[in-house]
């Protein structure tokens, strides 16, 4: 296997403008006959290669004659054909196995229900093609099937065309007018559930919305449903842009490599992102829910309309969409808050994938394997990169760019930087510098040093940008990096405030008629995905978190305060911790901001976002550290947490936001209260008494984090429940595997063999061994290394069953270098053995060549 480069990219040898499609389909032997219209691009006499794996070839036909093998070559990946005239049709006829499709791309059985995943380049698992996304056609689909098992056969575009035929099979034809890269194709036949709806857009055309379930299943719909015509709403109140065909279909599978897939007019998405209803989803799940069909669905534009050209282009699309999905669900609910859980997200996660071995920036510049690169860099820090460009030219001038863009572009497929060129050009700024964020991988830091002069009135604030050696060993350039800050002062005097734009390596600024020594409050809404280095004292921080205007701020202010404790406490955990971080937490419950917001001032920093800023920690003495100072605010707060908690007990269920805040601070509250004397009652009661899943889950998870003496019951109990609910057993798994005991290993390698797991099942092994690996950080990272093996043991079996899966939960592995190194040794130890399987995947190969390299 060998990696390709961006700097390679070519314009494609042929064109291929209509596909036509018949997929007979059969659990073993489907066949496939495509049917394209083939033009070569300009005057030349190479070959027709086309992409193809995983398949048998039958036949192939120029303009309607049988060429034989003589005349094309045929590889494990390639078909090649030459000596081709200038415009041929060309029929490739092969023979698939769906049911033998363990690894979920191209098409397979998920259950009773075929269906596909083409991105990035599963199309060649079906026929041969051209596997690129600058190859557009217009596809015709017919699908025939056995008419009684599948009643519905779906594909991309309008239905034109159905009927029946002998041996009680049945046909549909469908037809999408809007020429696509193959990785938005989409078939999908089964027996479902249908709710249907409906849409008038802003130029009252009706579309039709379908969303089809497993039977049974209709009343879990309505969520995302409602989620749906709320975000086909907001794109056309927010960017003008309103959805093209006559119809809308969502398909909901239980086998499913990621969250959700926006194929033209047909989306398939796994059903955790579907299904959801009082009873057995959290408050979580329907915020997830929610911005996951908002993403898919702005998708249709940002993404399917105009598409990228390479693959490297990946974030022009992913960056994009989630900064878009992200201010979508910011309108529909808490914005602060939403904000804060995208920040988490990217601190912990995103900032330890840029400083392990596969580093990469937002527009990778070398791939393996493509699967690998859909990653927290492309998305997350994808859509912070977008989300500077709003900042640095404001709402109207982004909007203005996005409307060139979609002028310019509509029906092509671009790149990174005919986005930026058209917010350039539409704002009239000038984005050359700020461009490099596309091509530089790792998290830079701001050093921050100020000086006040109070004879002058006069501060200045300077600024250092400061890069880290990153992975790939590459050079890094100054960035442009938008600073939001406010100079808080205890005058009368209103702050000074705005938009800082560090663009040099070392950069001061002066501000006159500072009355007296401010405060900064820096990267107010987390302007920039960086760290920064100031050197706040604990009566600073308590001051930024009550006083910063910019309540992100003040909640970051907070958990500055928690982890330096943390950093301490990791060195000395008798340090003795002083009361005003309880006090400083004190206020914050006793003040009337809203109880979402408040719920996340009084979480702790998370061992990934710790482990992020500490240089090779030991992961147990990092574990204690956070449960030290946990153990001390529960103490100090003991009788306001529990005031606060029965205060928000109530026996009624609703859901809207303030019902929501309210569950997520009683939560909370319980977290603390469950480390101390009387949580087993506590937790007990919460179970019983649950009328929620949110409150039901809470209870679970604290009883396994805390190894409560009613854990096994009500771990018996909840799955009597709830055995044969997929979704929620999925969370039963979970709890399971972050039981905070040091039998856990055992506890889940018998788990592996419970009627209700199948490692198959990709939803499943995340349940128990991802959160295992990603989030029992005390027994995953046990000395005896019993946890990187038990890790080991199951990506060896994923590698050959689906190496997608596999090469998501090698994460924690490769990540080795946040770790001390007797950690590091063990953990290089498991990944060692890994190269030495027999059939290596790809995907596993370019994680584990970079780690060990
Ligand atoms: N575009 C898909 C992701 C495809 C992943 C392929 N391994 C979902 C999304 O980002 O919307
Ligand atoms: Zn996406």
């Amino acid at each position: 296997f060998s990696p390709r480069y961006l700097k390679d990219y070519q314009v494609p040898d042929y064109k291929i403008s209509t596909v036509d499609l018949t997929i007979e389909l059969d659990d073993n032997k489907t066949i496939v006959t495509n049917v394209m219209n083939v033009i070569k691009s300009g005057e030349h006499q190479r070959a027709l290669v086309l992409d193809g794996e995983h398949m048998q070839l039958k036949s192939v036909l120029i303009n309607q004659t049988q060429i034989d093998s003589s005349q094309y070559q045929l590889s494990d990946s390639t078909l090649s054909i030459t000596n081709l005239p200038e415009q041929f049709t060309l029929t490739i006829t092969t023979e698939i196995n769906p049911v033998a499709n363990t690894a979920l791309e191209g098409l397979y059985k998920s259950a009773d229900v075929y269906c596909t995943q083409c991105e990035a380049e599963g199309f060649r698992r079906i026929t041969y093609f051209l596997d690129r996304p600058d190859v557009m056609a217009v596809y015709t689909t017919k699908i025939i099937a056995d008419k009684t098992s599948f009643p519905f056969l779906l594909a991309n575009g309008n239905k034109v065309e159905q009927g029946n035929l002998a041996n009680n099979l049945h046909y549909v034809t469908w037809h999408d007018p809007f020429p696509k890269p193959c990785y938005l194709f989409a078939l999908v036949a089964g027996n479902f559930d249908l709710l249907s709806d409906t849409f008038t857009t802003t130029s009252g055309r009706e579309v039709k919305l379908e969303l089809f379930v497993d039977k049974g299943n209709l009343s879990r719909g309505e969520h995302a449903m409602v989620s749906l015509k709320k975000s086909m709403l907001w794109d056309e109140q927010q960017f003008n842009l309103e959805y093209d065909l006559d119809i809308y279909m969502i398909v909901a599978v239980d086998f499913f490599n990621m969250g959700a897939m926006e194929n033209k007019g047909l989306n398939v998405f796994n059903s955790k992102f579907v299904l959801a209803d009082d009873l057995s989803a959290t408050d979580d799940d329907f915020f997830n829910v929610e911005a996951v069909i908002a993403h898919e669905y702005f998708h249709n534009w940002t993404g399917n309309r105009v598409t990228c050209r390479d693959w490297f282009q990946l974030s022009l699309k992913e960056g994009l969409t989630v900064f878009r999905d992200q201010q979508f669900s910011a309108d529909m609910h808490s914005s602060t808050v939403t904000r804060i859980k995208n920040v988490k997200i990217v601190r912990a996660q995103q900032f330890a994938e840029d400083a392990g071995p596969m580093a990469h920036p937002i527009r990778p510049e070398k791939v393996m394997e493509m699967n690998n690169f859909y990653t927290l860099t492309v998305y997350e820090k994808g859509s912070e990169v977008i989300r500077m460009m709003h900042t640095i030219l404001g709402d109207d001038a982004f909007k203005a760019g996005i409307e060139l863009y979609f002028d310019r572009h509509d029906g092509q497929a671009v790149t990174c930087d005919d986005f930026v060129a058209a917010m350039s050009d539409a704002s009239k700024t000038d984005l050359s510098q700020f461009k490099l964020w596309y091509s530089q991988s790792g998290t830079p830091e701001l050093i921050v040093s100020d000086d006040y002069n109070s004879a002058t009135n006069t501060y200045q604030l300077t600024i250092e940008q400061s890069y880290p050696q990153t992975h790939d060993k590459q050079e890094k350039q100054n960035l442009h990096i938008p600073i939001n800050f406010e100079l808080i002062t205890n005058d009368n005097e209103p702050n000074q405030g705005g938009l800082l734009h560090s663009k040099e390596k070392t950069q001061t600024w002066t501000f006159d008629n500072v009355c007296s020594k401010p405060l900064p409050a820096l990267l107010g809404n987390f302007s920039a995905p960086v760290k920064l280095n100031y050197h706040y004292n604990d009566q600073d921080l308590n001051t930024l978190m009550v006083d910063a205007s910019d309540e992100f701020n003040r909640w970051d202010a907070g958990q500055k305060l928690f982890a330096g404790y943390i950093k301490q406490l990791v060195n000395n955990p008798e340090l003795d911790l002083p009361l005003q971080i309880a006090s400083a937490l004190e206020q914050v419950l006793a003040c009337n901001a809203d109880n979402a917001f408040k719920a996340e001032q009084l979480i702790l920093p998370s061992f990934d976002e710790m482990a992020a800023a500490i240089v090779e920690v030991n992961p147990g003495s990092l574990v204690r550290a956070i449960t030290v100072l946990k153990g001390f605010i529960a103490e100090q707060l003991q009788v306001q947490f529990l005031q606060t908690y029965q205060s928000l007990c109530t026996s009624e269920f609703a859901k809207d936001g303030q019902a929501i805040g309210n569950r997520a601070l009683k939560n909370v509250c319980l977290d603390y209260l469950s480390l101390l004397d009387g949580a087993n009652a506590l937790v007990l009661n919460q179970f019983t008494d649950a009328n929620n899943m949110t409150d039901q889950l809470a209870a679970i998870k604290v009883a396994a984090l805390n190894d409560l003496a009613c854990f096994e019951d009500v771990m018996t109990e909840f799955a009597t429940q709830w055995q044969g609910n997929t979704l929620v057993m999925d969370k039963w798994f979970t709890i399971n595997a972050l039981h905070n005991n040091e039998n856990v290993v055992q506890r889940i390698t018998g788990l592996l063999e419970h009627p209700e797991f199948s490692i198959d099942n990709p939803n499943r092994a995340r349940a128990l061994i991802g959160a295992f690996a990603f989030y029992n950080s005390e027994y995953f990272h046990n000395k005896d290394a019993s946890g990187y093996e038990f890790l080991f043991e199951q990506l060896a079996k994923l590698n050959t069953i689906n190496p997608q899966v596999a090469s998501r939960l090698i994460t924690p592995l490769i990540q080795f270098k946040s770790f001390d190194n007797n950690h590091q040794q063990l953990m290089k130890g498991q990944l060692q053995k890994l190269t030495k399987l027999e059939s290596l995947s790809r995907d596993l190969i370019e994680k584990l060549d970079a780690a060990l390299k």
